[in-house]
């Protein structure tokens, strides 16, 4: 991946950061969007030049935003020595390199960053993994002779022209390669992962899984439950891999709790595919703990960003505990509207410790029915059951005996009703 930073150089990447307003998008909105969009880019470690608007009617199918624009920006940009250009929205392969020639710079969009900033955080090596998965994956269908690191490594000049062609071919073949082994590799692991949980649930302690946007605290709020010292800061993406602790509830009753990734707003798809064996946790939660940073302008459009991505990888009907995070930075401005929308929220702050306890308690009145077994038999040809009970319950076991097969399960309350029917006596 053509990297963001370039460490060889003593100044850091000098960017400039473009968005579009289109007509049903306020003026507001994009000005956030691009905040956050400079707020990655610092994390990323560049600095931010300034940045461009354009309005639209519609976008531009070559160039993204108008030719037009794009020259004037581009006459901004190299009188001002910027390095990089980023797009608040994703390009396509085409635009990328039309506005490569027009810039005669680097050209990024937000996906393509998030995964730089990714790249830079992955410690693990199933997390390095995950996100080269997804940088090849993403760089595939964009390969040219600009993204030409590859065929440096091999020695080559990266020439132009018939050589450059088959060189390309080459490239992209070992990309797709390096895409499949890395592909199979990951399925151990998750396979692995697979075997944990299942020696975790032979425990029988309900599974709770703290979800939020990027830096709302979730990490924060795990610490502070568990007296762990999982890294927290004032950085988008510091947390990558899931860390899980046990804590003891007020009642006695134990909880594993998982601290895991961030959202954010335009998460790349291909991201939250090669995270897949990490946000199994989050599958598999009995409840949710939604952390919101309520202090943030934005704190309505990043839990709506946070819920699209739970449905992206399935987890939309899991029991979610809404927690209202840095309560302690409101100086007592009231959260009227937040609050109308979500009645049952715990505010708290992780810091302080304000309203943790509060937030235990309904810990343990949520989880409590959860610990409840079913045992099921459900018949062979009800394959449709069989994948609901998958995606709604907890398998702790499953035995197949002649016609049927013989779950014991942890389903949450709501879902008692559908499977009633199939309850063994
Ligand atoms: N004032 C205040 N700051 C908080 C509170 N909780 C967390 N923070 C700060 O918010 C920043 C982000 O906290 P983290 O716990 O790293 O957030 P996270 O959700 O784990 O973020 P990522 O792992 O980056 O997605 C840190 O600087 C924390 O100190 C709180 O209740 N009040
Ligand atoms: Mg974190």
């Amino acid at each position: 991946m053509k990297s963001l930073v370039n460490l060889t150089r003593k100044r850091s990447e000098r960017v400039f950061l473009v968005g579009v307003e289109l007509k049903n998008r306020d003026r507001a909105e994009l000005r956030e969007s691009l905040d956050e969009l400079a707020e990655l880019a610092q994390t990323a470690g560049a600095e931010v030049v300034s940045d461009g608007i354009q309005k639209m009617e519609s976008l531009n199918a070559a160039t993204f935003i108008g030719k037009g624009k794009a020259e004037e920006f581009s006459k901004f940009c190299k009188a001002n020595k910027v390095d990089t250009v980023i797009f608040d929205d994703e390009l396509s392969p085409a635009q990328s390199r039309n506005l490569e020639k027009i810039f005669g710079c680097k050209i990024f969009d937000r996906t393509a960053l998030i995964l730089e900033i990714f790249g830079q955080r992955a410690r693990t090596r199933e997390g390095k993994m995950q996100i080269e998965l997804a940088q090849l994956k993403y760089l595939l269908p964009r390969l040219t002779r600009f993204w030409s690191h590859l065929s440096r490594q091999r020695g080559s000049t990266g020439s132009i022209g018939g050589e450059g062609e088959s060189q390309l071919e080459a490239d992209r073949r070992k990309i797709s390669e390096r895409i499949e082994k890395i592909e199979s590799e990951l399925d151990t692991v998750r396979r692995q992962r697979a075997t944990q949980r299942a020696g975790r649930q032979r425990s029988n302690w309900p599974l709770a899984s703290i979800v939020g946007y990027t830096n709302a605290g979730k990490s924060t709020l795990l610490n502070a439950l568990t007296g762990s010292e999982v890294l927290a800061e004032d950085k988008l993406f510091a947390t990558l891999d899931p860390t899980t602790r046990r804590l003891r509830l007020p009642t006695n009753q134990n909880v594993l709790l998982t601290d895991t990734v961030g959202f954010i707003k335009k998460l790349p798809h291909g991201l939250v595919e090669a995270f897949k064996a990490t946000l199994e946790e989050v599958v598999q939660a009995d409840l949710l703990l939604h952390v919101v940073d309520a202090s943030h302008a934005q704190a309505e459009e990043q839990i709506a960003a946070v819920n699209s991505v739970l449905k992206e990888i399935g987890a939309e009907e899991k029991p979610v505990l809404m927690v209202f995070n840095k309560m302690d930075k409101l100086n007592g401005v009231a959260l009227n509207h937040l609050q109308e929308k979500f009645p049952h929220a715990v505010g708290i702050s992780a810091t302080t410790g304000e309203g943790v306890s509060n937030l235990l308690s309904e810990l343990g009145t949520q989880l409590r029915p959860t610990r409840e077994f079913l045992e099921l038999k459900i018949p062979h040809e009800q394959s449709a059951v069989i994948a609901r009970l998958h995606k709604v319950g907890q398998i702790i076991e499953r035995r197949y005996t002649g016609k049927t097969a013989k779950f014991k399960v942890r389903i949450p309350p709501q879902h008692h009703a559908e499977f009633a029917s199939f309850i063994a006596k």
